[in-house]
């Protein structure tokens, strides 16, 4: 068996002091309120962060940098529309800690990389372009008139535009999408890989196929229509913790919650609102009424048994079935006859449980499901999401009030991005639309996703790499494979707000391009400019920073990549200069080249914003028919000595954007390399609380370590682990990817565990 060699930032695997108290069960109070103040207070001068505070998520305000979950179409609180973690993830952003050219001359690639992710992120944002030459230890200051020739020169001595790859995180705007994707096909290529293909790409797979489009179907307000809402695999406490708020006032109009976790998490067991008088005196709102603890990727299974028991009892909507659907002949073959007792096992809900939502479910038709990563990072996640969409369908649960899909999205505009043009698949109207509008051809050769590209640059057939925003390095599937693919570049560049590892493993030259961030004011000619960015929901709205940027030498991203462009293809066809003196002028070219951007200017200026068409919503679907889909259902291949591991986010992160060391909500403190695990497997490994173990992957017959995790005991199912992206991400296969979508399998990771000897 071949090896991944370790790499050199592996220092950074040092342990921090574990301390373990309990978990709990409530998300939200008074302590969330003290805590994200106590992160504010950390970075910068308190006034200057109420300054952010007043505007963050109110109309014409700052769109909350966090999650993509939206805000309430009407009125705002005035008590504060966000969350403990929309405040840290301010706090993170406009700190008063930045980095100076003195800063790269002290501090070597080496001596920051033995840093943990945590230790990095905390040095603060980049003031100025920063440039590593070949065989150099330290960045060094360089101008951005020098930063784009080289980069242009880079791009422009490859023998091919399919050797160069654009990556996109999901922060960036509209604006800046759009002219992004816009340089990328000018160029030549489509490689414009996403942090959605590890993220929601299974969910737009899946949709799209079924329902005709790759986005959710609710608003904010049919959570308060609804009368039965599924949380399936998603952490809200933590990850989208307003979502809370719309599931409060759910269950105070009477609907059911059902929650599908292998873990109990504190936010859909209860909530206490931290904007609600009671909260001081201690009152609190359950929530889930049921509590599913599905073994890790058996949901499918779950819903197979569910949408079986349904057609069985005829609990259908048989006029919506014959008025909107086709297959359901096919489909109700297909499930009449699935085996229940071999599902059971897989699932590991005992049918008793089972029967009691499907009587429940039997009796309603305004149910909606919400889902997010542990339905989507798994081999047979496309599958999976279309039996959610097998059963709202048998239920005729969609296109109708309080009814719907709901995929809820991760970060702030990563759904507005794929609206605009980054994916790596050219959709053909906005390719005609391109030919038409600016002269033209997009290339139609498919460009690489995130594994693809990953693996293109490791077998050297992609040599420049361009990351918009992100952490390409610590995001990605198998570590060490991804370091060893950046480092073969000739040029690597970021785009970035902070520091990051990306900007330690990189290829023989380097750039880091410091960019303004959402709280930032963006001035132009003398002139206040706002960008745009769609919700979870599918809703566009403004966005206007309020701090005078800390640097005179950090470019808003539309500039950034306007002025890229100019560098690269002087000949364009593209009038880029017009970008760069106001942003209407980018809107207007979305309007003309997107659909469902109608008046964008006009309408986006207008106090609130606008929804974009959706079929799934309008009931349109695919020429006016959904489709039901049937799949086959199989266990994963286990060996009974190994377990299936869930790479998760702690209650104290963004991604790859450590906040600090806490995960309260499971009373795991000051640590983050654990491993959640059952009691009974670790008295079959013999292992106690706190016990350090070795995590090793054997996919492909190549053994990935994961060194140094400390054992926490945890109400999670037999035969399940669970640890922390991206600690864990060095464990993960490249080629362990998702059918159909090629999402990493980041949450059913096959996994051996090995106890390390005190003598070690
Ligand atoms: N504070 C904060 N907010 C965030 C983020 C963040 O890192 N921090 N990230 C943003 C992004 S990009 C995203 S995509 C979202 C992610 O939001 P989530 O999807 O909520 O994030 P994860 O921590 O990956 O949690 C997955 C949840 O699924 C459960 N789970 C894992 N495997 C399975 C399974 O097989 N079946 C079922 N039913 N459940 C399973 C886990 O126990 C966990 O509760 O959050 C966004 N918001
Ligand atoms: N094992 C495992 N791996 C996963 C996941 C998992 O659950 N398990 N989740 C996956 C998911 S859902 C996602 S979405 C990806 C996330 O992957 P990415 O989006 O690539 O990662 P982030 O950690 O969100 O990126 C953080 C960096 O973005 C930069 N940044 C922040 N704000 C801005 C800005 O306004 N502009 C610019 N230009 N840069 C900015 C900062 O430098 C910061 O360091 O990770 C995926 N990886
Ligand atoms: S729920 Fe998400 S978008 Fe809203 S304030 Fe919290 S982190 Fe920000
Ligand atoms: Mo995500």
């Amino acid at each position: 068996m071949s090896k991944r060699k370790k790499h050199d930032s592996e220092t950074s695997e040092k342990l921090t002091g574990i301390k373990l108290g309990k978990a709990q069960e409530v998300a939200g109070g008074l302590k969330a309120v003290g805590i994200a103040l106590k992160h504010v207070n950390n970075e910068m001068p308190i006034a200057k962060g109420l300054k952010v505070l007043n505007k963050l998520n109110q109309k014409k305000g700052i769109d909350c940098p966090g999650c993509a979950w939206p805000d309430p179409d009407d009125e705002r609180s005035s008590l504060g529309e966000y969350c403990e973690n929309g405040v840290k993830a301010i706090a993170e952003e406009a700190t008063a800690k930045a980095l100076y050219p003195e800063f790269f001359k002290q501090n070597s690639i080496q001596q920051l990389a033995v840093l943990s992710d945590f230790e990095i992120g905390k040095k603060g944002r980049i003031a100025q372009p920063m440039y590593l030459k070949e065989g150099n230890e330290n960045y060094e200051e360089i101008s951005w008139d020098a930063a784009f020739s080289l980069i242009a020169q880079h791009l422009n001595n490859l023998a091919d535009p399919d050797e160069a790859i654009f990556y996109t995180s999901g922060r960036t705007s509209n604006e800046a999408a759009f002219l992004y994707q816009l340089f990328v096909r000018e160029f030549g290529t489509n490689n414009l890989p996403d942090c959605s293909n590890m993220c929601h790409e299974s969910s737009g797979k899946a949709l799209g196929q079924t329902l005709g489009i790759g986005k959710g179907s609710v608003k904010l307000e049919d959570f308060e229509k609804a009368e039965v809402i599924m949380v399936m695999g998603q952490n809200p406490g933590t990850n989208h913790p307003r979502m809370l708020n719309a599931l409060k006032k759910a269950k105070r109009n009477g609907a059911t919650i059902i929650s599908v976790n292998p873990v109990k998490e504190a936010g859909l067991v209860s909530f206490n609102d931290p904007q609600e008088l009671k909260t001081i005196i201690g009152g609190k709102t359950k929530l889930s009424d049921y509590y599913l603890q599905v073994k890790l990727n058996g949901d499918q299974a779950l819903l197979q048994i569910i949408n079986h028991l349904l057609v069985k009892q005829d609990a259908l909507d048989h006029a919506f079935i014959q008025n909107k659907t086709i297959g359901f002949e096919q489909y109700q073959q297909h499930i009449s006859h699935i085996d229940v007792e071999t599902l059971l096992p897989i699932c590991g809900i005992p049918l008793s449980e089972i029967e009691k939502i499907v009587a429940l479910l039997a009796k309603k038709s305004k149910i909606i499901v919400c889902w997010a990563m542990g339905l989507t990072q798994h081999y047979n996640a496309v599958d999976t999401i279309k039996e959610v969409v097998n059963l709202l369908l048998l239920k005729g649960s969609i296109a109708k009030a309080g009814a719907g899909t709901c995929p809820v999205r991760g970060h702030s505009n990563v759904q507005g991005d794929r609206t605009v043009g980054i994916v790596e698949r050219p959709p053909k109207a906005l390719a005609d639309n391109i030919r038409k509008n600016f002269g033209f051809e997009v290339p139609e050769k498919h460009g690489y996703d995130v594994v693809n590209s990953i693996k293109a640059m490791y077998e050297g057939k992609a040599k420049v790499f361009f990351a918009m925003g992100g952490n390409f390095l610590s995001a990605t599937p198998d570590t060490l494979y991804t370091a060893k693919a950046l480092e073969q570049c000739t040029l690597t560049v970021h785009v970035s707000t902070k520091l990051n590892r990306s900007h330690l493993v990189h290829g023989k030259e380097a750039l880091i391009l410091p960019c303004l961030g959402r709280t930032d004011q963006d001035v132009v000619n003398g002139k206040d400019q706002f960008v745009t960015v769609e919700n979870s929901m599918g809703f566009v709205h403004s966005s206007q920073g309020v701090l005078p940027p800390f640097s005179d030498k950090l470019l808003s991203e539309p500039a950034i990549v306007c002025r890229l462009a100019k560098a690269t293809i002087p000949d364009s066809k593209v009038n880029w200069d017009k970008y760069l003196e106001s942003y209407d002028h980018i809107r207007d070219e979305i309007e003309h080249n997107i659909k469902g951007f109608d008046n964008y200017n006009k309408r986006v200026s207008a106090e609130n914003g606008f929804y974009l068409p959706n079929v799934a919503r309008s009931g349109n679907f695919i020429d006016g028919k959904a489709y039901f889909t049937a799949a086959h259902c199989e266990a994963l291949n286990v060996n009974d000595e190994d377990f299936v591991m869930m790479t998760l986010r702690s209650h104290d992160q963004f991604n790859t954007t450590i906040y600090g060391l806490d995960d309260r909500y499971r009373g795991i403190y000051n640590e983050r390399r654990v491993i959640l695990m059952n009691k009974k497997d670790m008295q079959r490994l013999n292992l106690k609380a706190q016990d350090k173990v070795n995590i090793y992957n054997d996919h492909g017959g190549i053994e990935r370590l994961a060194p140094n995790f400390v054992v926490v005991p945890y109400d999670i199912p037999v035969g399940c682990v669970g640890t922390y992206f991206p600690e864990a991400n060095v464990l993960v296969p490249i080629d362990a990817t998702a059918l159909q979508s090629n999402t990493p399998t980041s949450k059913s990771v096959i996994v051996r565990v090995v106890v390390v000897e005190e003598s070690e």
